[in-house]
């Protein structure tokens, strides 16, 4: 519980069973939590079997891809907040609370991973990622100015928290399968007239496995084309 609420700790997964245990186990030791909800991707791997035995709630998603995956856990959620973290233990459950803080004066708090000094020693965090974020943060920023003048930084942290109002209000416009969700869901929040916010957590390298979305240059322009369409969409049509 976060001063009288309750908090569901979301956590997307696809073959991280070397990371996944150790991940739960972080959350669940924090104090707010209330739960923490795994869902398994299609995992090849024992991911689903290692996130209950260490105490998490896991549910099933066929659907692939890291928003499908993000949206099925915050349906299953229970919480009136959602936090959504990585199961790569990139991100530690002690910043949860900076982000909780900030739940209370707006509906999207989104952590920012291009703070240079809280990007820890071989975090995968390197200058043309860190840059390529920031860009099309400003870019995001620019598009919603005339109606928001967010302050953003970074469009690509799944370490975030959102209140359920929020959820409720985004939940059916959002599109993105992939890694894009994580810019749409900032898209959406400001079409609908949340404050989205912006606080630097830290982070931290992979505590093994491999990543799926930033394993190379070419994965990752695709990943950057897919979050500049999508936002240009948002903000040319409102869909
Ligand atoms: N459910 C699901 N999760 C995914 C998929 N791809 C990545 N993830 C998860 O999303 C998070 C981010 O992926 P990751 O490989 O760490 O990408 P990176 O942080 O950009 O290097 C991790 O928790 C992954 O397990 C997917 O296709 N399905
Ligand atoms: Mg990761």
């Amino acid at each position: 519980m976060f001063r009288g609420k309750k908090i569901s700790v979301v956590v997307p997964a696809y073959n991280e069973e070397e990371t996944i245990g150790a991940v739960v186990e972080d959350f669940l030791a924090q104090e707010h939590s209330d739960e923490v909800v795994v869902v398994d991707n299609n995992c090849r791997d024992r991911t689903a079997t290692v996130a209950a035995g260490a105490g998490a709630r896991v549910v099933a998603e066929n659907r692939p891809g890291y928003g499908a995956a993000l949206l099925a856990g915050m349906r299953a959620a229970e919480g009136d907040i959602m936090v959504l973290t990585e199961a790569d233990g990139s991100f530690k459950a002690p910043d949860m609370v900076k982000l909780l803080v900030y739940s209370e004066d707006a509906g999207l708090v989104v952590g920012t991973r291009t703070t240079r000094q809280m990007v820890q020693q071989a975090a995968n965090m390197g200058f043309f990622l860190r840059w390529g974020n920031v860009c099309m943060a400003k870019y995001l920023e620019l598009c919603w100015y005339t109606s928001q003048e967010p302050r953003l930084t970074d469009v690509g942290c799944t370490y975030r928290v959102l209140t359920r109002a929020t959820f409720d209000l985004i939940a059916d416009s959002m599109t993105s399968d992939g890694p894009s969700f994580s810019p749409e869901m900032m898209c959406e929040a400001l079409m609908k007239g949340c404050r989205c916010l912006e606080v630097p957590i830290n982070y931290w390298p992979r505590l093994g496995g491999e990543s799926k979305h930033s394993q190379s240059f070419l994965k990752v322009a695709q990943t950057a084309w897919g979050m500049f369409r999508v936002i240009t969409r948002k903000r040319l049509l409102g869909r």
